[in-house]
């Protein structure tokens, strides 16, 4: 293999067992857990990443990952964010929590109300072309081609009140990144709030200083209240959702899945137009809404608001995983930003790549969650961009940054971008995963 990963002590053999035994170990039979402690239930963009690592070893299982989570979508075209295909257990918030009409989610299986970033067309399409039997990749193709296409045509139709081409989330869990500084205004902006009773499990099993404060927590089960409220109606919720965001990072998935699904439904001889339609009107709305021309940033705009959400966060670097970035736009994110040292690079307090939130905002915590920790899913998103824009060099160090987090610390849920300490759950899925697709992917397109 070419592309030079050494850590001393680990050999690259032994970290690929080690990520194996992850995914072993959180494998059901059907899914695969994030954490066993943690998360024991099926995640919706966690599937994804997670289908995108055993790919390489096991493409059966990646298959059964994307069918598994697919069993959960609504009438509406809804992917939802969290299934729960074993009833409850003891993580918050259960399915009852939710007060779902059984007239929308699918028999037999309880599932949250939310959505979460719709990375699995991509995964899809990954999954298609590491393939070695073409006709098994195309019949898989040709059986979830429909239901991508109706979660998306859900997206853009439910989730676009404005018509502007990009797409709305309505509760910061949708963007997986919860406590992300990027929604404290929208949160803030939501006043006093009256929260349904809640007791938070999260505490019992990871140091409270590393997940997200109670401020945010009341704040999340209110919306989650409000929205039971309103039943959960598509319409209620386009009219009178009091949080709705125009997130980057979310955009940025939903753009290279769009581009994805355009690619799957051109190899099965369908109509692509409406998908076309999509990017179009999505290259416009980052362009003419999203990108700040003074500060060389694209920033999530609150919809309730009117405005920009000014927030330095690495989740605008993701326009580059979506290829939605001109040339011009891509070079300042980099230059700008990613490699300056005050900002995100190695340097002035951190070691290690890439810290989620800027170094240089206040709202910079190395251990709290998204508000500056390492996660191994944004580096991999970031580093695939970055060789999208030929940006070798910084794709190399994100990558060898990651493996060696791996190798050292393990497959945790995030790291402290100072010294690479482990943080949140123990041996975290998607965080194997991701060095699985790190250290075969390379191999596969040599093959
Ligand atoms: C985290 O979110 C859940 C709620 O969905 C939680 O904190 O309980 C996020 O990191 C999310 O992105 C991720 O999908 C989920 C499971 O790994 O955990």
């Amino acid at each position: 293999m070419s592309g030079g990963y050494e850590v001393d002590q680990v050999s690259r053999e032994e970290l690929l067992a080690r990520a194996r035994r992850v995914l072993d170990g959180n494998y059901t039979g059907e899914f695969t857990k994030p954490s066993l402690g943690q998360y024991p239930h099926q995640w919706n963009w966690d599937s994804a990443f997670i289908a995108i690592g055993l790919r390489h070893v096991d493409a059966k299982r990646a298959r059964q990952e994307v069918r598994t989570l697919l069993k959960g979508q609504w009438r509406s075209g809804m992917v939802p964010h969290i299934l729960y295909h074993e009833g409850t257990s003891n993580y918050f918030p259960t399915p009852e929590f939710w007060r779902l009409d059984d007239e929308a989610v699918p028999l037999g299986i309880a599932t949250s109300g939310l959505t979460q970033p719709p990375l699995l067309a991509t995964a899809v399409r990954l999954l298609i072309e590491s393939e070695t039997d073409d006709a098994e990749g195309m019949s898989f193709a040709a059986e979830v081609y429909p239901k991508l296409l109706a979660w998306h045509r859900w997206l853009h139709t439910s989730r676009d009140p404005d018509g502007s081409g990009l797409v709305a989330i309505i509760h910061p869990w949708e963007a997986g990144t919860d406590n992300s500084p990027r929604f404290s205004e929208s949160l803030a902006a939501l006043g006093d709030v009256s929260p349904p009773a809640y007791a938070r499990a999260d505490l019992s099993l990871v140091d409270e200083g590393e997940r997200p404060l109670g401020y945010d927590y009341d704040r999340f089960m209110h919306l989650i209240g409000v929205y039971r409220e309103m039943r959960w109606d598509d319409q209620a919720i386009g009219e009178k959702a009091p949080f709705m965001v125009q997130d980057v990072f979310f955009n940025s998935i939903l753009y290279r899945a769009n581009d994805d699904l355009r690619e799957l439904g051109r190899r099965l001889g369908e109509d692509t137009a409406e998908i076309e339609g999509w990017l179009e009107a999505g290259t416009r709305g980052f362009r003419e809404r999203l990108w700040n021309e003074q500060d060389g940033l694209f920033y999530d705009f609150d919809l309730r608001a009117g405005r920009q959400l000014q927030e330095a966060t690495a989740m605008t670097l993701s326009p580059l995983f979506a290829g939605v970035a001109d040339e011009r736009e891509a070079g300042r994110l980099v230059r700008d930003n990613l490699l300056q040292p005050k900002h995100y690079w190695p340097g002035h307090s951190s070691r290690f790549l890439l810290p989620s939130t800027a170094k240089s905002s206040q709202h910079f915590e190395p251990r709290r969650y998204w508000r500056g920790p390492v996660w191994l899913s944004l580096n991999w998103l970031i580093l695939r961009g970055l060789e999208r824009y030929g940006q070798r060099e910084a794709a190399g160090a994100l990558r060898s940054h990651s493996l060696e987090l791996a190798a050292r610390t393990g497959f945790v849920e995030y790291y402290d971008p100072r010294d690479g300490t482990a943080c949140g759950a123990p041996g975290f899925s998607w965080s194997a995963a991701l060095v699985l697709d790190l250290l075969l992917d390379e191999e596969d397109d040599e093959a």
